[in-house]
């Protein structure tokens, strides 16, 4: 792996990975799903289809008894036979022009997505690029924010999550967490020499 797809931030990493969510083992997968919780396309297809059933009884459950969830939040379930403990169902925005709310509610999605793992001692977790399929948010603006707020999370949250794995589906995809990776770092490097 190049030095390029790694940044570390205290003693955790932020790594970037292209490939696909489902065959990567971690503690904790989030999925890009929507407010029904009733699964679909995408990446929420991937990890039902690998994860098998079990996944969409509990979320069953869950949607008994909270009914929806809302955009920018994330809800828990098991992994069923995915290589993980967890996965968060996370709800990303659907873009429409950016003045919605857009970049809030997706910045949202990754900093609860790392609150359940913090509170459930999740020490990796991976993401895969949530609302850039299906949902259509820019995917050069969706990888700024993903980034940055993991990594302010993690400046404020030491030692709990210790690695953050973003998971492109897409050469394009990585080609642009790279660069985003590479600006990230070199704020967080003139952060601390500055
Ligand atoms: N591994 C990693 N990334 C993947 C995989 C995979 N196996 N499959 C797709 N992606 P999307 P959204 C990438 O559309 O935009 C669903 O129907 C994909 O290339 O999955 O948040 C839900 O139920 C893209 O970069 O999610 C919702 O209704 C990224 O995952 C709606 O889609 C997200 O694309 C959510 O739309």
């Amino acid at each position: 792996m190049g030095s390029e797809l790694v940044i570390r931030i205290g003693l955790c990493q932020l790594q970037l990975l292209k490939g696909d969510i489902t065959t990567i083992a971690v503690d904790a997968i989030v999925n890009a799903a929507n407010s029904q919780l009733a699964g679909g396309g995408g990446v929420d297809g991937a990890i039902h289809r690998a994860g098998g059933p079990e996944i969409m009884h509990e979320l069953d459950e869950i949607r008994s008894a909270i009914g929806h969830c809302e955009t920018g939040s994330a809800v828990a379930t098991g992994a069923g036979k995915l290589p993980a403990k967890y996965v968060f169902h996370a709800v990303g925005p659907r873009y429409r022009d950016g003045r919605h709310g857009e970049p809030e509610l997706l910045a949202s999605c990754y900093t609860t997505c790392l609150n359940l793992a913090a509170e459930r001692d999740v020490k990796t977790i991976s993401f895969p690029s949530i609302s850039t399929g299906i949902y259509g948010y820019p995917i050069e603006a969706a990888a700024e924010i993903a980034l940055k707020s993991a990594a302010a999370w993690l400046q404020h949250h030491a030692g709990t999550v210790r690695v953050v794995k973003f998971v492109q589906f897409s050469e394009g995809d990585h080609e642009i967490y790279r660069k985003h990776a590479a600006n990230l770092r070199g704020t967080l490097a003139a952060e601390t020499h500055g």
